[in-house]
């Protein structure tokens, strides 16, 4: 809704104000406190030469743009620089010459992340060839001949030993909680005890969290468990704790990370009998979609989705194909990829950590440009560690180039990902540095 009444603005406007001022090439720091413009209150359309600085406290986000509008235009049209606004420029404070004048945004802030668990029962008691050294089955190890396979382990096994990697690798830069599908007490006793999940979660977002949501679930070797797949109930629950986390002291982004070895059953409106809760649940999509456009209001929540060896294959027991249950769940969930398998599909426990730090990494990576977005007439700068970074197509980006790219498809832009080397320069300086410099009218 903002998005759209904003480019309509924009674009109703642009004849009323053509030619816009052009404005120097870069810009300086302006000072947030010192710089007061000849503001009245306004579109911000002469706003075009704004500053983001991520190392920066200073200003609020969402008071970008705001010089005048009062029909200031380059009459003399050669020193690219508006004459009205060039006078008033020179009067303000001390600031530069420069279209705009606003005050930097704020430091991204740490993304919050649920890890939502599938906790069923076949995690435990299903194997695999964890690190495909036997793909052929005979015990005997593919690689090196003659030497016996290592052992299958369960999927617990695997998932518990991902979760321990990238809870220590991004400890300091995400919030991570955990919600387990069903709860550590489910079991196979009865059909409602087979579906029961804990809420709130069992491990409530907080940074540096990973020693405690390490301690607060299943141990790797855990072999004992059951219980059913109730996802639709963990992502509830996931994203109800999301909502209500304190906006100030956690205002980044907010994700559920999906991490499932089969379809969802256990449905809500399942008949209370083993093969009632066994069936495919048809209420997850609807709740995945339910968090990613607000839930009660609040800021979206994305739901990415991780499968563990998902079967392209009809079930009986769910009466559906799990693989197409977990694309729908992708679709709904805001970050669904292109192509047959949709969500992340992993085979081993290598593509599963990749698949997992990969999301972490991309997340904690993905920068806001403030509440309204990239100004219009703008073009983006972006430098970390005082290195200027190119810009990229989202390919390239998804393919680990070094440099940036847009995050969303429309404008006006509302965030960026740094991709490859330039994510990891930036986690581990912490510096990013941006301008938006107008496009010269001609
Ligand atoms: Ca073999
Ligand atoms: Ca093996």
């Amino acid at each position: 809704m903002t998005r759209t009444s904003t480019k309509l603005l924009l674009s109703l406007s642009l004849s009323l104000l053509a030619p816009l001022a052009g404005c120097d090439d870069r810009c300086e720091h302006p000072d947030a406190e010192s710089c007061t413009t000849d503001a009245d209150t306004d579109t911000g359309l002469h706003a075009t030469s704004i500053m983001l600085s991520a190392g920066m406290e200073t200003g609020e986000p969402g008071t970008t743009g705001m010089t005048d509008t009062t029909g200031a235009t380059d009459i003399d049209a050669t020193d690219g620089v508006s004459d009205t606004d060039a006078t008033e420029t020179g009067e303000t404070d001390g600031c530069p010459e420069l279209c705009g004048c606003v005050p930097a945004l704020p430091r991204p802030e740490p993304p919050s992340i649920v890890l939502v668990l599938d906790k069923s029962g076949s995690m435990f008691v299903k194997t695999w060839d964890h690190d495909h050294d036997d793909l052929d089955g005979d015990g005997i190890s593919d690689l090196v001949p003659g030497q016996p396979a290592t052992p299958e382990v369960t999927r617990w096994n695997s998932l518990h030993r991902v979760v321990e990697t990238i809870a220590n690798d991004f400890d300091d830069r995400v919030s991570l909680g955990a919600q387990l599908f069903p709860a550590l007490d489910a079991s196979s006793a009865s059909p409602e005890l087979a579906c029961v999940v804990d809420s709130p979660p069992e491990v409530a977002v907080a940074p540096g969290n990973a020693a405690t949501l390490l301690a607060s679930i299943p141990s790797a070797d855990e072999l004992a468990l059951a219980g059913g797949t109730p996802a639709e109930r963990g992502i509830a629950s996931a994203a109800d704790h999301l909502v209500a986390l304190d906006d100030v002291e956690f205002a980044g982004s907010k994700h559920m990370l999906l991490i499932t070895d089969g379809g969802a059953n256990c449905s809500v409106d399942a008949e209370p009998s083993f093969a009632g809760v066994s069936l495919a649940d048809p209420k997850l999509v609807a709740t995945v979609e339910e968090a990613l456009a607000g839930w009660g209001g609040d800021a979206p929540i994305e739901t990415l989705v991780v499968g563990i060896d998902i079967e392209d294959a009809y079930d009986d027991t769910l009466q559906a194909n799990p693989l197409e249950l977990l694309n729908e769940v992708a679709d709904a969930g805001g970050r669904a990829l292109e192509g047959e398998e949709r969500f992340y599909n992993a085979t081993d426990e290598d593509q599963l950590l990749a698949a997992i730090e990969g999301l972490i990494g991309e997340i904690s990576c993905t920068i806001p440009l403030g509440e309204d977005g990239q100004p219009g007439f703008t073009t983006l700068e972006l430098e970390v560690d005082g290195e200027p970074l190119a810009e990229l197509d989202a390919s390239a980006c998804d393919d680990g180039a070094a440099g940036w790219s847009y995050a969303d498809d429309l404008e006006p832009h509302m965030s960026v990902r740094l991709c490859g080397a330039a994510c990891e320069q930036f986690k581990a300086s912490g510096e990013l540095h941006g301008e938006f410099n107008c496009v010269p009218q001609p």
